[in-house]
């Protein structure tokens, strides 16, 4: 028979017509199934880890992953394999996407400064790498050499001596080419093959071969996240980049919008995953229709097609009244992706006040942000982006503040500090200002 339509009246709505109960519900991401089954098991991983170290990772490795592996740790000849087995159009692609992606962090950089705040008073922030980071790089459904650029580039910029990399082995035991290429690139030689739950507890625990990390960085899936967020928790916690869930793009797109391109940009969000999140929002009814058309007839040409289908089940193409009201609606989403297939798209930029990445225009698909227009893909997911950016420089360092003061400032900000450490009752603290003033 006739293939099912991806698209169905479920997937439609008309948000004038929506009371506010499902209107939050349209705005809602899915639960994730069984989180506390998952965290049990992640916690029993963690602690299988912690008590096993090497040991336990190879028993786990070989449990998720399916290979025995002696040493997890990749050999100066696995690089230089990897160098010699990659294809030079990827090779070249690595380096030019890596060029961009370091000319814009750089750009970013957060600086040192220095204020005299009265005389004899000099505050100033000084930045410095974060000593040990872990830098995650998922291979779940595809490798992912790109994630190794967004995590390696801003890490080398902020200056991190001590990089870790882990990425989860293939059925015979190696690891993908691109990723050891991509992350030889950013000056990283300590890639370990290791996947999942347990490449974060090694991480953040250390173990015999792999070192004990202050802060982990990158996506992965449900198990990966849930890992992350329980040894944030622990006595002596790492630090950990964003909460991560299930990628998402929301897309406003006008009347003008450009249909294949639309669907397209909606069809490789929701390749990622069964679980990915797709919006599209238009004022134009009929545009909604055209890139629903789209969507069904690039859809079948897909070779994820099963995986994209399930999850378009969850896709929403909401019919507002005004552009206006399309902002509204996607500033309370607060997207990890927002498109603006809009004419004249940059007018339309100060509507947006809540976002992980922007795209600007009918020529800025996210993929292009995904891979090498400069700009980072590790995003702020699950309303994450309220309240947080996406990965940068300043992500892998510490600011840390310094003030020196002289004679003249102790007696110029001293009485200050003296009224307020009376008004707490804290003796110590008045006298530690009072005793200098006496003597200064
Ligand atoms: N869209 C993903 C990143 C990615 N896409 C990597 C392709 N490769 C999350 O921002
Ligand atoms: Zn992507």
């Amino acid at each position: 028979g006739a293939p099912v339509a991806a698209i169905g009246p479920q997937n439609r709505l008309q948000w004038d017509s929506l009371d506010s109960a499902a209107r939050a519900n349209a705005l809602r991401r899915p639960a994730q199934a069984d989180g506390a089954k998952t965290a049990a098991a992640v916690a029993a991983l963690i602690e299988e880890v912690r008590v096993g170290g090497d040991a336990a990772l190879r028993r786990l490795t070989s449990r998720f992953d399916g290979v025995d592996i002696d040493t997890h740790a990749v050999s100066a000849e696995e690089f230089a394999k990897a160098q010699a087995e990659i294809a030079p159009a990827l090779r070249n692609a690595i380096v030019e996407a890596g060029a961009r992606i370091e000319q814009f962090h750089a750009a970013g950089m957060s600086q040192p400064y220095e204020v005299d705040t009265a005389p004899g008073v000099r505050c100033e922030r000084v930045l410095r790498p974060i000593q040990r980071v872990g830098l995650y790089v998922p291979a779940g459904s595809a490798p992912l050499p790109s994630t190794a650029l967004m995590l390696g580039i801003p890490a080398r910029l902020a200056g991190c001596h001590d990089v870790v990399l882990c990425t989860p082995p293939r059925p015979d035991g190696s690891v993908d080419p691109a990723v050891l290429v991509a992350a030889a690139s950013c000056g990283i030689d300590r890639v370990f093959k290791l996947g999942g739950v347990q490449a974060i507890a090694a991480m953040a625990l250390g173990t015999e071969s792999v070192p004990a990390c202050d802060k982990l960085f990158g996506p992965g899936n449900a198990y990966v996240t849930e890992a992350k967020r329980q040894v944030a928790q622990l006595e002596r916690g790492v630090g950990i980049d964003m909460p991560a869930g299930p990628s998402e793009v929301l897309v406003i797109a006008d009347a003008g919008a450009n249909p294949e391109f639309v669907a397209a940009d909606l069809l490789s969000q929701a390749e990622h995953g069964p679980d990915s999140q797709v919006i599209l929002i238009s004022d134009d009814d009929g545009l909604i229709e055209r890139v629903i058309a789209q969507i069904e007839a690039q859809l079948v040409e897909l070779p994820r097609v099963e995986t994209t289908r399930r999850a378009l089940q969850s896709a929403r193409m909401i019919q507002v009244a005004t552009l206006e009201d399309a902002f509204a609606i996607s500033n309370a989403y607060a997207p990890e992706h927002l498109i603006l297939a809009l004419r004249d798209a940059r007018r339309w930029l100060p509507s947006v006040s809540v976002a992980g990445s922007v795209f600007l225009g009918d020529w800025a698909p996210e993929a292009l942000g995904d891979y090498c227009s400069g700009t980072n893909h590790v995003l702020p997911t699950s309303g994450a982006a309220r309240f947080v950016g996406g990965l940068n420089v300043a992500s892998f360092q510490l600011a840390i503040t310094v003030q020196e003061v002289d004679r003249q400032g102790l007696r110029a900000i001293g009485p200050c500090a003296v009224e307020l450490a009376s008004a707490e009752g804290l003796e110590a603290h008045r006298l530690a200002v009072s005793r200098r003033l006496d003597a200064a």
